[in-house]
């Protein structure tokens, strides 16, 4: 059996936070090895290049001897229940076995804001990146967006303030945090296939709460509540009006809001803030979105006016509901962040008001163990058939087709052919998959990407 040799640390992953925590532990000097479970890990090439010297041991982890470890360090896309990990967690005097965000907690001295939920978090945690900037402080934004937390350490050392959008599978292998602010934006169905159930997924997500000043919670979703009562502050957005102290949206009458009469304002408690209607990113989802990231922005300080000016300027992050093309009155949208169901009710629900045609749905991929049954409803009233795609398009078909025309197509290409066959003037054909994509794509952005070449280049073929 092979060994981890005493007093090594052992990077397990050799994806973005693999090579995250490697970077570290080579600056801090500490000597580390790598294993990844699969047989052939993807950019090899790239890792060599970067780490010629250090030992890498591909395959499964049931036959690496790793008690004398001094740290196991996993990557996020790991199970911490896969047999190897648990039996080691169970060994008395084993090594410690920590994901990426416990090193980065041992090396950080400023004050964290840790952004999880179903969605929405990467949004949230970029407008709050902005309103931190805008309002001049030195701000590291990262975690399972954009940059590894630990590179952040690196690239910004004397940032006082980081913020980070933590993905249930960060939060799980964690027994501590002490986040100043601690945000759990919602709770739908995702990763259950990592997660078992429903409750094992909130569990993960509850632990951003370990330790936090502050906490901001959805007044709509009680899931997304702490269960014990350690956190000092608590304070909730809601997309109705507020009650005091809660960040909300009322629609004022002209004596309240100097003139524009009946319009909605995002409020906290009884005060006003901004017109919803000068918020940029459309859509009732972004309204929350919104509130989300000013709640948390006023607890750090931030003038109310540096906040307006990002939320008037912000238009939304690409794969978010994004207008790719409008072609012969048919506007297509690239939702390919829409990886879980919740998602994609959300897009429906933001896109189904606004259109003077119906919706032609592209949905497929990995569905990691969802019940689709919720986009029934909104389906029915709004599409004028969905498309499906994919490893569990089958699963989707069974569930919709009852209800609302479902074509079942091979992949996204073929999709994009039979979408610009069924559109008509005034529909909508939107990708937003309720699935995760890495059955035909390395991630949601190379599946975004391929919807907007595909449609460009299908309006081509049109036009010869
Ligand atoms: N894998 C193995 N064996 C290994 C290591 C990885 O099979 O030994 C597989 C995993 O099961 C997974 C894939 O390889 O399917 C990638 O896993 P990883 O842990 O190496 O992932 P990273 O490349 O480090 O990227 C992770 C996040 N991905 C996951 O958690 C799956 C990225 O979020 C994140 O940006 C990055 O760390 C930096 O923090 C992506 C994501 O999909 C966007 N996150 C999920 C989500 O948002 O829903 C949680
Ligand atoms: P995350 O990082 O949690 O995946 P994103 O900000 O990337 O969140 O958005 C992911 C998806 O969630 C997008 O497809 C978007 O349409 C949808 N979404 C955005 N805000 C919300 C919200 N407040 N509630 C539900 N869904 C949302």
């Amino acid at each position: 059996m092979d060994k981890v040799p005493a007093g090594v640390t052992l990077v397990v992953g050799l994806g973005i936070s693999g090579r995250a925590i490697c970077r570290h532990l080579d600056r801090l000097g500490c000597p580390f090895m790598v294993a990844d479970t699969r047989a052939n890990p993807p950019d090899l090439a790239s890792f060599r290049q970067e780490f010629p010297d250090v030992t890498l041991r591909c395959g499964a982890l049931d036959s690496l001897n790793m008690s004398e470890a001094r740290d196991v360090v996993v990557s996020p896309g790991v199970s911490l229940q896969q047999p190897a990990l648990a039996a080691l967690q169970n060994t008395p005097a084993g090594p410690p076995v920590i994901g990426e965000i416990a090193l980065f907690l041992r090396a950080c001295q400023a004050p964290i804001a840790a952004i999880t939920g179903s969605n929405a978090k990467s949004t949230v945690t970029t407008l709050l990146g902005e309103m931190a900037a805008e309002a001049g402080k030195n701000v590291a934004v990262g975690g399972n967006l954009g940059t590894p937390a630990l590179d952040l350490l690196h690239d910004m050392p004397d940032a006082e303030l980081f913020i980070l959008e933590l993905s249930s599978f960060q939060l799980e292998s964690l027994s501590e945090l002490g986040a100043e602010a601690a945000v759990f934006l919602n709770l739908s169905e995702d990763h259950l296939d990592r997660h078992g159930d429903m409750a094992g997924y909130r569990r993960a997500k509850q632990r951003v709460f370990m330790g936090a000043r502050y906490a901001l919670v959805n007044g709509e979703d009680a899931m997304t509540w702490p269960d014990d009562g350690d956190v000092t502050v608590v304070e909730r957005f809601t997309s109705q009006p507020p009650g005091p102290g809660e960040w909300g949206v009322a629609n004022l009458a002209a004596e309240d809001d100097g003139g524009d009469s009946d319009a909605a304002w995002l409020m906290y408690g009884g005060r006003p803030l901004m017109p919803v209607s000068a918020v940029r990113a459309p859509g009732r989802h972004n309204h929350v979105n919104a509130l989300a990231a000013l709640a948390v922005g006023n607890h750090f300080g931030f003038p109310l006016q540096a906040m307006r000016t990002v939320l008037e300027r912000f238009s939304g992050l690409p794969h978010r509901c994004e207008l790719v093309a409008e072609q012969q009155g048919v506007r297509w949208i690239n939702d390919s962040k829409g990886t879980n169901v919740g998602a994609t009710l959300a897009a429906i629900a933001g896109i189904g008001p606004t259109l003077t045609g119906r919706l032609v749905l592209l949905a497929g991929g990995v569905g990691k163990g969802a019940d689709f049954s919720p986009l029934v409803e909104p389906l029915a009233a709004y599409a004028r058939e969905v498309i499906v795609f994919g490893r569990d398009a089958v699963q989707l078909q069974r569930v919709l087709e009852p209800h609302v025309m479902v074509t079942k197509v091979v992949d996204l290409e073929a999709a994009l052919r039979r979408a610009l066959n069924a559109a008509q003037a005034g529909d909508c054909v939107l990708l937003s998959p309720a699935c995760a994509s890495l059955d035909q794509f390395s991630n949601y952005q190379a599946r975004g990407d391929a919807f907007r070449d595909g449609v460009t280049q299908l309006y081509k073929e049109v036009a010869l």
